[in-house]
C-alpha cells in the first residue's frame, strides 16, 4: 500500500532559476555544476564523491535527526512492554522496540558516512541541541496508544520514508531499504491491534476511539512545517533528498488513512474532513501550528521528560562503553604481541 508512492512521480521541481555557480568561484562552481548534474540524471552520491559542504551538512542534519527520533522514539512504547496483555502482544512489542534501536544504528551509520563521529551526534542529542521528531513527545497513555501509534506514527512514518530510498545519497537510501520493510510490520501490527479493540467490547471501542483522538493531529504534524513555512524544502527537493514536499506527503497520509480509519469504525477527529470530489483528496481542518512549533522548541507535554530518560540511559551505560573499549584495546595489545616478527617466511610471503 505504501509502496505506491515509489511509483509516482516525484514532485514539483524547485526554483529552476537559482543557478548556485553566481556564488562561487570558478573551480567550485563548475564542481557544483557537474555535481547538480549527476544529480538530474538520478545518479546516486557516494561518500567517497565530491559534494557541495551544504549538501553534507543537510544531510548531516536531516539524518542525525532522523536517527534521534528512532532512539528518542523507542520510549513512548517501552513504556508499556511490561504492561502488555498478552504473551503475543509483549514479544511484538519488544521487537518493535528493537526494531527502532537499529534503525537508529543504521541511521548513525549513514550519517558516519559523511564525516561526523557518533559521540559528536550522541551528544548532541542528549544536550538537546538538536531536534527529533515532534510526535515523541506525546505521553503514551493507554494500550490502545501501541496500536495508535504503530498505525498513525509508523504509517506517517513510512509515507515520508519511501519516497528517501530513492534519495540521493547512497548509504541514506540504502539505509531506508531496511527501514521502511521494518516500518511496514510495525504499521500492520499498529493497524491490528487497533482492529481488534474496534471490534472488542464498548470499552476497548472507546479506548481505541480516545487513542486515535490523541495521535491524529500529532501524527498530521509530524510532515513538518507547511510548504510555505518549510525552510529546507527548496534545497532538498533540488537536491533529491527529499522527493515530496511535506504538504504533499501529508496529503498522502490523510488520503490512505481515512478509509483505514472508516473501516476500524472510528471518526478523525476533524470536523472539516470532507472527500473533495474535484481534487480526489480529502481536504482537512486546519492545523494548529502554535502546538506544533511549541513542541518542537522543546515545550510539548514529554520532552523534558524524554531529555531526561535519553540522558540517564546514556550516563547508566558508560560503564559499557568504558568496558568495551578497554576489551578492544586488550585484544589489540594481544594480537600485536602475538604477531611474529617481520622476518622469515611469512614476511616472505611464502607461507599460505
Ligand atoms: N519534529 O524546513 P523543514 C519514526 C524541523 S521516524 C521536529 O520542513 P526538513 C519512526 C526541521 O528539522 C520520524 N522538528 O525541514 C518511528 C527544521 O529544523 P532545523 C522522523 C521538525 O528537514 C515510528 C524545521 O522544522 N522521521 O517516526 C519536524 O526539510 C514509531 C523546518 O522544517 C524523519 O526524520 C518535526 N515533525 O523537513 C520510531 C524522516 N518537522 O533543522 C518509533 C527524515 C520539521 O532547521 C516509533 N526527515 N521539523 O532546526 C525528513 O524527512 C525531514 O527532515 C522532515 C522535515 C520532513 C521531518
Amino acid at each position: 500500500m505504501y509502496t505506491q508512492g515509489l511509483d509516482e512521480a516525484p514532485g514539483p521541481d524547485v526554483d529552476e532559476s537559482f543557478d548556485p555557480a553566481s556564488l562561487l568561484p570558478d573551480d567550485e562552481a563548475s564542481a557544483e555544476l557537474r555535481f547538480q548534474a549527476r544529480i538530474d540524471a538520478e545518479d546516486r552520491i557516494e561518500p567517497t564523491d565530491w559534494m557541495p559542504a551544504e549538501y553534507r551538512r543537510t544531510l548531516i542534519r536531516q539524518i542525525a535527526q532522523h536517527a534521534h527520533s528512532e532512539v528518542i522514539g523507542m520510549q513512548p512504547e517501552g513504556n508499556w512492554i511490561t504492561r502488555a496483555p498478552s504473551l503475543r502482544r509483549k514479544a511484538v512489542l519488544i521487537a518493535k522496540v528493537q526494531d527502532e534501536a537499529g534503525h537508529g544504528l543504521y541511521l548513525y551509520g549513514a550519517a558516519e558516512t559523511l564525516g561526523v563521529s557518533r559521540e559528536e551526534l550522541v551528544d548532541q542529542l542528549v544536550s538537546g541541541e538538536v531536534k527529533y521528531s515532534s510526535i515523541f513527545n506525546y505521553p503514551t497513555l493507554t494500550w490502545a496508544d501501541m496500536g495508535a501509534v504503530g498505525w498513525l506514527v509508523d504509517g506517517a512514518a513510512i509515507m515520508n520514508q519511501i519516497p528517501l530510498c530513492r534519495c540521493s545519497y547512497g548509504p541514506y537510501a540504502r539505509a531506508m531499504v531496511r527501514v521502511c520493510k521494518e516500518e511496514s510490520f510495525h504499521q500492520r501490527q499498529g493497524y491490528e491491534l487497533m482492529l481488534t479493540l474496534s471490534r472488542g467490547t464498548p470499552q476497548q471501542q472507546a479506548m481505541a476511539q480516545d487513542a486515535l483522538n490523541r495521535w491524529w493531529w500529532p501524527a498530521i504534524m509530524m510532515f513538518g512545517p507547511s510548504d510555505a513555512d518549510s525552510v529546507h524544502s527548496a534545497k532538498t527537493m533540488r537536491w533529491k533528498i527529499k522527493r515530496f514536499s511535506n504538504d504533499e506527503l501529508r496529503q498522502k497520509f490523510v488520503d490512505v488513512t481515512v478509509p483505514q480509519a472508516e473501516y476500524l469504525g472510528l471518526t478523525v477527529p476533524d470536523p472539516d474532513l470532507r472527500f473533495n470530489d474535484e481534487t480526489g483528496h480529502y481536504d482537512i481542518g486546519p492545523i494548529d501550528w502554535d502546538e506544533f512549533f511549541a513542541v518542537v522548541r522543546g515545550d510539548g507535554p514529554c520532552n523534558r521528560q524524554r531529555l531526561a530518560t535519553r540522558r540517564a540511559a546514556h550516563e547508566n551505560g558508560a560503564w559499557v562503553r568504558a568496558a568495551a573499549e578497554a576489551h578492544a584495546r586488550k585484544q589489540q595489545e594481544r594480537q600485536q604481541s602475538s604477531e611474529p616478527a617481520a622476518t622469515g617466511p611469512a614476511a616472505a610471503g611464502q607461507v599460505a
